[in-house]
């Protein structure tokens, strides 16, 4: 019987995710946890347990508790946030992820999801079509924490057989929870003011591209992955994620044909050196071709919908 730990749930991805995976596998075998409360959907949909994912015992507890079988586990310090504080994010991106390997290893659980991002890769990757394989000089606390993060995935792999899997995301856009502390926010930020104010004052350059996923997307790559068989998963680092690019400038005009009057202003701080360091686009081929998985929306229907739905929630 399939019980799933979802840890970070009441972040911007662990808010569609638990959600999903209620849907898809029934409410009582979804466990949500996080060190604060959710949302009010999943604080009330299902089990939720106020969970620190660096305390190894509490760990145990609920995994004991719960017979759990897989762990989703989202809990970290995005890349904006990380740069404030780089003792903490290392802290809780590296030791959070060693304790749970360490009890999928102990208590052999059946799968793990782990994300890492897009980060991995820095100023010497090559920027169009950014390869699976290409050459990874992380130059951020974060980028070096998940590049840590997947070695140490794929050691676990090879030393112990724990099956861990893992995408490289690209920025998620979505509208249920709020972006946690990165360098893509801004293209989930930028809708909330559209429909508050009709106006944006972006973080990055308008010419800035960087890869993006709507959530919708994200979330079916997730479970697919986790649902995938075992033999197909021949990368246990990280796949690349491909997603949609475009730049501040592209986004806000796709937003212009549901809001005429918005406007864009931009005015570049400290994120913009973590964004430049990034790829402007991904190469996915290689997910693709081991487990055939396709992503759905483009620019044009993600902010429509992105757009419509925000519109709704501040209504
Ligand atoms: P988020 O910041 O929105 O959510 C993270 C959650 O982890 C928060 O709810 C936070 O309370 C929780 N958390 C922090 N410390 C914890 C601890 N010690 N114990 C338990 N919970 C703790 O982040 P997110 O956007 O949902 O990202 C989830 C994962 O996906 C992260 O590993 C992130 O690096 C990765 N990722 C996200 C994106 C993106 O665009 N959102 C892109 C690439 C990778
Ligand atoms: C961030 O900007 O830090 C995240 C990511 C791409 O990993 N959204």
């Amino acid at each position: 019987m399939k019980k799933i730990l979802v840890i970070g749930a009441s972040g911007q991805i662990g808010s569609d995710l638990v959600l999903e995976l209620r849907k898809r596998f029934g409410a009582e075998n979804v466990i949500a946890s996080d060190i604060r409360e959710p949302m009010k959907e999943v604080f009330e949909g299902g089990p939720f347990v106020i969970l620190d994912a660096l305390n190894k015992k509490d760990v145990e507890t609920v995994v004991d508790k719960y017979k759990i079988t897989e762990v989703y586990h989202l809990a970290a310090i995005l890349s904006g946030n990380a740069e404030k504080n780089p003792a903490k994010a290392w802290e809780i991106n590296m030791n959070s992820l060693f304790i749970i390997l360490d009890i999928a290893k102990e208590k052999q659980l059946s799968k793990i999801f782990w994300p890492s991002s897009i980060a991995v890769f820095g100023p010497g990757t090559k920027k169009q079509n950014t390869p699976q394989n290409d050459f990874m000089d992380p130059n951020t606390v974060y980028g070096i924490s998940k590049l840590a993060g997947e070695r140490w995935c794929e050691y676990y792999f090879n030393k112990y057989g724990v099956d861990v899997r893992s995408l490289r995301y690209p920025g998620l856009i979505s509208y249920k929870a709020e972006a946690g502390g990165g360098t893509t926010d801004y293209a989930v930020e930028i809708f909330y003011e559209a429909v508050k104010n009709n106006k944006y004052e972006c973080f990055l350059s308008e010419n800035t591209s960087l890869p993006m996923m709507y959530m919708e997307d994200a979330i079916d790559a997730t479970i697919s992955l986790m649902e995938t068989e075992k033999e197909k998963i021949k990368i246990r680092s990280s796949y690349n994620l491909g997603g949609i690019s475009f730049n501040p400038k592209q986004l806000s005009e796709e937003i212009k044909k549901h809001n005429h009057n918005f406007t864009i202003t931009y005015k570049p701080d400290f994120r913009q050196a973590i964004a430049d360091s990034w790829p402007q686009s991904i190469d996915d081929s290689v997910l693709f071709e081991h487990w055939g998985w396709k992503q759905k929306y483009n620019i044009a229907t993600m902010t429509e919908e992105m757009y419509k739905e925000i519109k709704k929630k501040l209504s």
